[in-house]
């Protein structure tokens, strides 16, 4: 198997801590994507995963699979023992729901933040996301408005629960853990005063699938060397 990704970026980190859980990081091979290059948005990429963005997981027979959540459903079940995407209907269930909502309100606005409302990835990447749209600045605008939202509303989940999702950490907690790194790559803090959602991070980070991922960083050298 082949993971195209990047170490220290959030939606590969995703995925690493998915293989670190299950016990198959040794079993990937790492396929660096060079996103500040702007590879990605080249065909050959493209004749990989469609979006242009990475990670994709590609079978020893060609098979293809991108979009986080595919891959990590992919892995999880490979062992017909998932830890991360649900037992049981109900679990499955919860755990979708969640998961969504971690992508809508929080990672995925994050992403869009980041490449619209800051210099982003740099130049190459920068002429691929729309650069004289005079909308930009009030769409980025918005959606860091409702990234911001939704640490509040994972904070208030977490007031009554452990976890994002069901009573262990799952692909939900996943996205909510690389969606508020991400956040502060892109330079938005996680409240003093989301005390739950900061707690929860805090035991999140010290799981042995967090903390063990190969590639650990979760702001890449690429991005330091941008000024994050
Ligand atoms: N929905 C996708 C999101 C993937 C994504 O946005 N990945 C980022 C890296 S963290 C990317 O490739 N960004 C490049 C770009 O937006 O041009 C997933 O779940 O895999």
């Amino acid at each position: 198997m082949k993971i195209y990704d990047r170490p220290g970026f959030p939606n590969p980190a995703r995925i690493r801590i998915v293989l670190s859980g299950k016990g198959l990081d040794k079993k990937v091979e790492f396929v660096p994507v060079d996103l500040i290059a702007a590879e990605h948005k080249q065909k050959p990429f493209l004749n990989k995963n469609p979006s242009g963005v990475i990670p994709v997981l590609e079978l020893d027979d060609g098979t293809l699979i991108s979009e986080a959540t595919a891959i990590t459903e992919y892995l999880d079940n490979l062992d017909g023992d998932p830890m991360f995407t649900g037992k049981t209907p109900l679990e499955k269930g919860l755990i979708h729901m969640m998961q969504r909502r971690a992508e809508s309100m929080l990672i995925d606005p994050v992403g869009l933040y980041f490449h619209y409302g800051t210099p982003g990835l740099g130049e190459a990447l920068q002429a691929h996301k729309s650069p004289e749209w005079e909308g930009r600045s009030e769409w980025a605008r918005r959606n860091r408005q409702t990234a911001e939202q939704g640490m509040r509303y994972f904070d208030g989940i977490l007031e009554d629960q452990n976890f994002v999702a069901v009573d262990y950490f799952s692909m939900a907690d996943i996205t909510v853990f690389s969606g508020l790194a991400f956040a502060e790559a892109a330079g938005l803090t996680v409240g003093e005063d989301l005390s739950n959602l900061r707690a929860w991070r805090l035991r999140a980070s010290e799981l042995p699938s967090v903390k063990n991922r190969t590639g650990q960083q979760f702001v890449a050298d690429d991005l330091r060397r941008l000024g994050f």
